[in-house]
């Protein structure tokens, strides 16, 4: 099994518009379990970090702003493949283009207000869980996947 961890956030559209349970039940249908969670507020110096790729870019000030706005709540989720898994139903990054059926597609209208965070690489997830989480906020998982899921 190529069991894998990744980082989620619930955006602070997604905490203000009450959708974070909507959200949280489309990962744990699909059998993926979330070994640690949080609602925080990010600071400027987390949220610069966290989108450090896209610091050139002409957005990266209101993505800065917008995700330093309000609450959000992140997860750590875990599961087969977990990474490409989750990004599957959170959907394209612009809602427009996101399938029906993923969250994006069935929840967001526009790409600066897309209600989900989801780790594009496996590398980025180890690097994005370390700006939210301390090693001991992580709970156990391995056994209710390896009860759930087989080759
Ligand atoms: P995140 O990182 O939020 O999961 O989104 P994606 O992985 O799907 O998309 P991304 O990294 O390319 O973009 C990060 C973030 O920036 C916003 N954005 C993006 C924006 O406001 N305008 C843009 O033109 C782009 C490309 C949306 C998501």
């Amino acid at each position: 099994m190529a069991i894998e961890r990744t980082l989620i956030l619930c955006k602070p559209d997604a905490v203000s518009r009450g959708l974070v349970g909507d959200i949280v039940t489309r990962f744990e249908r699909r059998g993926y379990v979330i070994s640690a969670m949080k609602l925080m507020q990010l600071d400027g110096e987390r949220a610069r970090e966290h989108y450090g790729e896209h610091k050139d870019k002409p957005f990266f000030g209101d993505l800065v702003g917008f995700i330093t706005s309000g609450p959000l709540v992140a997860m750590a989720v875990e599961g087969e493949n977990a990474v490409d898994g989750c990004r599957q139903i959170i959907g394209a990054t612009n809602p427009l283009s996101a399938a029906p059926g993923s969250i994006r597609g069935d929840l967001a209208q526009t790409i600066g207000r897309n209600l989900v965070h989801g780790s594009d690489s496996k590398a980025s997830a180890d690097r994005e869980l370390k700006i939210f989480f301390d090693d001991k906020d992580f709970a156990s998982r391995r056994h209710d996947l390896e009860r759930w899921i087989k080759d």
